[in-house]
């Protein structure tokens, strides 16, 4: 059986950027065999933010993130491979880093900081209808 090509959303947050660990971030992604189809930087406006993450509005930590995301650059990735949606999920970990099992992104270069939103590096789509909908976000010319 053949499994379609698929495109995930990638970000690497503002902590990542700041920790200069854009190119640790993207290192494993191609490691692992995945293709880069379009990279921007830059800091990101609370518009496009609400929108990213409009399923998390009224939750405790979504003020926390929203700062937290506009706070400094992030570099917006589109990354491509059959099932990379599900795989770089993987390869980020759990979303609470002390919990993000070593060996994942989150679990070897993320620590809690004692911040009210958790700074874990990496943002990735969590399905087709996400990564559509995130492409679309952040990259409207593709
Ligand atoms: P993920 O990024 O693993 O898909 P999510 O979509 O549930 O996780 O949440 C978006 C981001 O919000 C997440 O990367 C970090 C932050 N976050 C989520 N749940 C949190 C919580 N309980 N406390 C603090 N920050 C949280
Ligand atoms: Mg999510």
């Amino acid at each position: 059986m053949t499994t379609q090509t698929e495109r995930s959303l990638v970000l690497v947050k503002p902590d990542g950027f700041e920790r200069g660990l854009t190119g640790e971030v993207l290192g494993r992604i191609e490691t692992k065999g995945y293709v880069l189809v379009a990279l921007d930087i830059f800091t990101p406006d609370r518009d496009r933010l609400a929108e990213h993450y409009a399923e998390h509005e009224g939750k405790p930590f979504y003020a926390p993130l929203v700062d937290f995301m506009s706070s400094g650059p992030v570099t917006a990735v589109v990354i491509e491979g059959q099932r990379c949606i599900e795989g770089f999920r993987a390869l980020a970990g759990a979303t609470d880093p002390t919990a993000a099992l070593p060996g994942t992104i989150r679990g070897d270069l993320g620590r809690d900081w004692g911040q009210q939103v958790q700074a874990n590096i990496v943002h990735g789509s969590d399905s087709p209808e996400s990564a559509a909908r995130e492409i679309g976000i952040w990259f409207p010319d593709l």
